[in-house]
């Protein structure tokens, strides 16, 4: 095996070889291309604007919707507190509805936890780390009502596995006033 790889080696250093002395070869030899380079050049400025431009619309587009800057906007915001200690969280307001932005202020009163947001097929939606001495701030606005999973995803121990509670999302029309900000009331015909 050792054998073989070593004369693969050869072989493609060799070609690697060749193909470099081909192009020193060919670039002594002068070949008129001012038309050529005229239209390459002129191809390429008006690709590079074109990506520029591109860009700044993608970018801009896509910083619409993160978190920090609709928490900086003002409006709406849920806050939720959420505390972890070996094996359970302490999440002071359950009860939430989708569309307003909600700020999960997260710690821990022991050791190091994971709070992980599961919707309810189980995929991950959001997660920040539990730490003792530290409140984590996760924001995330919620776009599907349901109950959504809480898990640890930080190993603390023998009973980690059992760190589960949930949440629950609701429309803002179906939500009970539970507290959750200051809805208008005008929803409930
Ligand atoms: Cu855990």
């Amino acid at each position: 095996m050792q054998e073989l790889a070593w004369y693969v080696t050869l072989v493609v250093v060799a070609v690697i070889i060749v193909i470099f002395l081909r192009v020193v070869a060919l670039s002594r030899t002068v070949v008129e291309h001012d038309t050529v380079q005229g239209t390459a050049s002129r191809l390429r400025v008006g690709l590079f604007w074109g990506l520029i431009i591109l860009g700044v619309i993608v970018a801009a587009f896509s910083l619409r919707g993160i978190p920090q800057l609709a928490a900086r906007a003002g409006g709406d915001v849920q806050v939720v507190n959420v505390d972890s200690m070996q094996w359970s969280w302490d999440i002071d307001e359950p009860e939430l509805v989708t569309g307003v932005p909600v700020e999960f202020r997260v710690s821990s009163s022991d050791v190091n936890h994971g709070f992980g947001i599961y919707d309810p097929e189980l995929r991950i939606v959001a997660q920040v780390q539990a730490m003792p001495g530290y409140v984590n701030v996760l924001r995330h606005t919620f776009d599907e009502p349901g109950e959504y999973q809480i898990m640890c995803l930080e190993y603390c121990g023998v009973n980690h596995h059992n760190m589960v509670d949930s949440i629950f999302v609701d429309l803002p029309g179906d939500a009970a006033a539970d507290g959750t900000g200051d809805d208008t009331g005008a929803d409930a015909s």
